[in-house]
C-alpha cells in the first residue's frame, strides 16, 4: 500500500492504524506549503486535492474513515473494530462526528477561502475556531470518550482518529488544561508503539 499524507494532518491517523495492523506501507509526503496537493499530478491520485489517499490492490481510496475501516477489514487479527454491532456503531458515531463537524470547524482556521471570498470573512471564521473547537471538546469528553480509550478499555479505529484531532487543539486556541480527560487520552495513545513509530518517521 502507498499512503499519501502530510505531516500533522488527519492522514497520520491512517499511518497509526496501518502500524497497529502491522501492515507494510510506503508513506509519501506531500508538500502542503508548496501546494503539492492542488497540482494535477496529485489530483490524479485524489481529485479532491486532500490527504489521505491510500493506494491498495484494486484502486485508490480516500476519506479517512473509509481508509481506517478498510485497514481493519484486511487485518481482522488486529481487532481494530469491536465485534459487538452497538460498540462498532458507537466507534463510527464518533468518527463521523470528527469528520463532519470537528475537522470542518478546525479547517475554518486556515481554509477560509473554501467557504468565503472576503478576507474579512476569513478573519471572522478564524476567530470563531477556539469557540467551536472548545464546544466539540465538551461534547467529546461528555459523550464520545469513555476513557481511557474511546470505547472504554479497548483500542479501536476511533482512538487513532481522535488522537490526531486532539493534537490540533492548542493550535486551534483551545485551553486544553480545562479537559484533563483529553490530556490523559493523549498520553495513553502517545505511549503506543504505533504512535512512536509515526512520530519517529516525522509524521507527527
Ligand atoms: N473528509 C476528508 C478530509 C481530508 C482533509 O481535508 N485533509 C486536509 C488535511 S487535514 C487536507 O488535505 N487539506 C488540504 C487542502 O485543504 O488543501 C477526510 O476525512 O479524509
Amino acid at each position: 500500500m502507498q499512503l499519501y499524507y502530510a505531516p500533522r494532518t488527519i492522514s497520520v491517523a491512517v499511518a497509526i492504524v496501518l502500524e497497529e495492523a502491522g501492515l507494510d506501507y510506503e508513506a509519501i509526503s506531500l508538500d502542503f506549503a508548496g501546494g503539492e496537493q492542488t497540482r494535477p499530478a496529485y489530483k490524479q491520485i485524489n481529485p479532491k486535492g486532500r490527504v489521505p489517499a491510500l493506494v491498495v490492490d484494486g484502486g485508490i481510496l480516500t476519506e479517512t474513515g473509509a481508509l481506517l475501516d478498510y485497514i481493519a477489514a484486511v487485518a481482522p487479527q488486529a481487532g481494530l473494530v469491536p465485534d459487538d454491532p452497538l460498540m462498532a456503531a458507537r466507534m463510527r458515531e464518533l468518527m463521523y462526528y470528527l469528520a463532519s463537524t470537528v475537522h470542518v470547524n478546525h479547517a475554518h482556521r486556515l481554509r477560509g477561502p473554501r467557504w468565503a471570498d472576503k478576507k474579512s470573512s476569513w478573519k471572522d471564521m478564524k476567530e470563531k475556531v477556539p469557540q467551536t473547537m472548545t464546544a466539540c471538546c465538551e461534547y467529546i469528553v461528555s459523550n464520545g470518550l469513555r476513557g481511557p480509550f474511546v470505547l472504554g478499555e479497548t483500542f479501536s479505529l476511533a482512538d487513532a482518529y481522535l488522537y490526531v484531532v486532539c493534537s490540533w487543539l492548542e493550535g486551534d486556541g483551545v485551553d486544553v488544561s480545562a479537559f484533563p480527560k483529553i490530556i490523559a487520552f493523549r498520553d495513553t495513545i502517545e505511549a503506543r508503539a504505533s504512535v512512536k513509530a509515526v512520530r519517529a518517521a516525522g509524521m507527527l
